[in-house]
């Protein structure tokens, strides 16, 4: 297996119910390292260029709503598969399909409000890690 790094957003649902540090715990607990990390509220233009690939989707509206609903905080993951591990732990989109013990099933509420956005493969990895993070702000060993 390869060390890998992905891009996770703690959403304002969850910043919201103050669970930053239980979250953060599952990534350390499942031997994911947190290389780069910021806290932002997000505006309309960042939030709608993140999920620009759901543009045309019937939930676009209401999902950039709730990602400027509050403030986010940000983060680069490194670790052996941290792409398919941090899904994982993340579970399923909708937390009510989500298996038990998942970021999502312990914290999320809706498929609208999930606690959690991770990249789902590499290329996109890369490019929602370079959408949010100069070089400069990364962990100088993983740069
Ligand atoms: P994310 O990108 O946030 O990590 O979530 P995901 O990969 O599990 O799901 P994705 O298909 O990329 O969808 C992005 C976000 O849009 C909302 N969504 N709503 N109502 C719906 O059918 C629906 N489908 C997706 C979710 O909040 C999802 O996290
Ligand atoms: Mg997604």
């Amino acid at each position: 297996m390869a060390v890998e790094r992905t891009l996770s957003i703690i959403k304002p649902d969850a910043v919201s119910k103050n669970v930053i540090g239980q979250i953060y715990t599952r990534f350390e607990q499942a031997g994911l390292k947190i290389v780069a990390s910021r806290m932002t509220h997000l505006t309309e233009k960042e939030a709608g260029g993140f999920y620009a690939v759901h543009s045309h989707r019937p939930f676009f509206k209401d999902l950039v709503s709730f990602m400027i609903s509050g403030p986010v905080v940000i983060q680069v993951l490194e670790g052996e598969d941290a792409i398919a591990k941090h899904r994982d732990i993340m579970g399923a989109t909708d937390p009510k399909k989500a298996a038990p013990g998942t970021i999502r099933a312990d914290f999320a509420d809706s498929i609208d409000e999930n606690a959690v956005h991770g990249s789902d493969s590499a290329e996109n990895a890369a490019v929602e890690i370079a959408y949010f993070f100069r070089a400069t702000e990364l962990s100088p060993r993983t740069r």
